[in-house]
């Protein structure tokens, strides 16, 4: 598919000609700097054993070869060849021709709704996906493209969805525990720990960094009430962005403060925005927490009016039944959320029978690599 190789100011650059017309430039630094022999990366582990300083500041690309497939070039001053493959190249293509509107979301991520949602969420018993690699990969990948997934089938004890983490990755530990109890208690140190309803939300914006995933897992649910339900947080930041441009810059470039200094001991405190960008413009984590949303102090007066103005339409659009999906969680299901993306809420609960959840914290990192692992084995199985 590599079907030219042109050099370009002397040898600082090289462009490449695909058999599908397009053409990738590369510079001569960022080429040796990637080079993928074994004086530069080690061949066991793959880290790189050189440093930037390593690498004469003057590289030049000196010649150039298409062989094999395969580009062959050898550095000046260096005097050094090394070959990368076609599909390396093409999978590490950085010359895009367009620029990325802010909000853009890549990695797959699906956005959905009630309408796409409700009807088919993912879902997988805990014995098939502890038994069966397939299974458990196509669980992770539901959670990688949607930020929600339901895991039913977990024994109704203790401690169960333990076991859930242990699938792909580690529990975070926070002053909640290791997990936590969610039932209604007298003298809460959280609202969570009551029978009220919970509006839509992201757990633990007042932490720098968020819990990346929640698991909320089912012992006992025989309340009235208590249904939980989940929001596509890039869904409705999406919509926001579409409607209000200017508010979706407000909520997006202003960062928002969120506390929690519920039991002795503690004082969390943040400084971050509601919707978060990356520095290319990439949607990456929505906070949004009525309870522990402290003062905003960091937006100028002139803009407040509409920064609030954005946060209530915000809220709204979360609040929207368009973009709730709804389930009541009976006793050994659970549900995983990415909680930089996907809000949870429950309905107010009351009368008689008993409901028990416990949830705990873990890293999306982990669950991504592990996905990321099985999915190498498989593609590696089927090469
Ligand atoms: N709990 C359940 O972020 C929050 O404060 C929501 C968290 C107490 C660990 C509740
Ligand atoms: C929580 C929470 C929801 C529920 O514990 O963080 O939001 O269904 N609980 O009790
Ligand atoms: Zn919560």
């Amino acid at each position: 598919m590599l079907r030219t190789a042109t050099l370009g100011n002397d040898g600082r650059v090289i462009a490449l000609g695909w058999k599908d017309g397009t053409v990738s430039r590369f510079h001569a630094i960022w080429l040796r700097d990637n080079a993928l022999d074994d004086k530069t990366r080690s061949a066991g582990n793959g880290q790189r054993l050189i440093t930037i300083l390593d690498i004469p500041a003057e590289t030049r690309i000196g010649a150039a070869e298409i062989k094999g497939g395969a580009l062959e070039v050898t550095f000046a001053p260096e005097g050094k060849t090394v070959r990368f493959s076609a599909s390396w190249l093409r999978a590490h293509a950085y010359d895009r021709k367009e620029a990325r509107e802010p909000g853009w979301t890549g990695g797959g991520i699906e956005r959905w709704t009630k309408a796409t949602m409700q009807n088919s969420v993912p879902r997988a018993a805990y014995a098939d996906a502890s038994r069966d690699s397939n299974v458990l990969r196509q669980w992770l990948a539901a959670v990688r493209s949607f930020g929600f997934a339901v895991m039913d089938g977990l024994p109704t004890e203790s401690g169960a969805l333990c076991k859930v983490a242990d699938l792909f990755g580690y529990i975070r530990e926070t002053n909640y525990g290791r997990w936590f109890e969610v039932r209604a208690e007298v003298n809460p140190n959280n609202l969570a720990y009551t029978n009220l309803g919970l509006q839509a939300h992201t757990d633990n914006p007042y932490r720098d960094p968020v819990p990346t995933l929640q698991i909320l897992a089912c012992i006992e649910n025989t309340v009235e009430g208590g249904e939980s339900s989940v929001v596509d947080g890039f869904a409705v930041a999406a919509a926001l962005q579409s409607e209000n441009p200017d508010g979706f810059r407000l909520l997006s470039s202003y960062p928002a403060r969120f506390e929690y200094a519920g039991s002795s001991g503690v004082r969390l405190q943040s400084k971050r925005p509601m919707i978060e960008l990356g520095p290319d413009g990439e949607l990456i984590c929505i906070r949004f927490n009525n309870r522990s949303l402290a003062p905003a102090v960091d937006v100028p007066f002139a803009e407040m009016d509409r920064y609030y103005a954005t946060y209530r339409r915000f809220a709204e659009l979360i609040e929207d039944p368009a973009f709730e999906v709804t389930f009541k969680l009976e006793a050994g299901q659970s549900f995983i959320v990415d909680n930089t993306r996907v809000m949870h809420a429950r309905k107010a609960f009351s009368g008689s029978g008993k409901r028990w959840l416990q949830g705990c914290y873990a890293d999306k990192d982990g669950l991504l690599s592990t996905l990321a692992a099985i999915e190498h084995g498989f593609k590696e199985a089927a090469e």
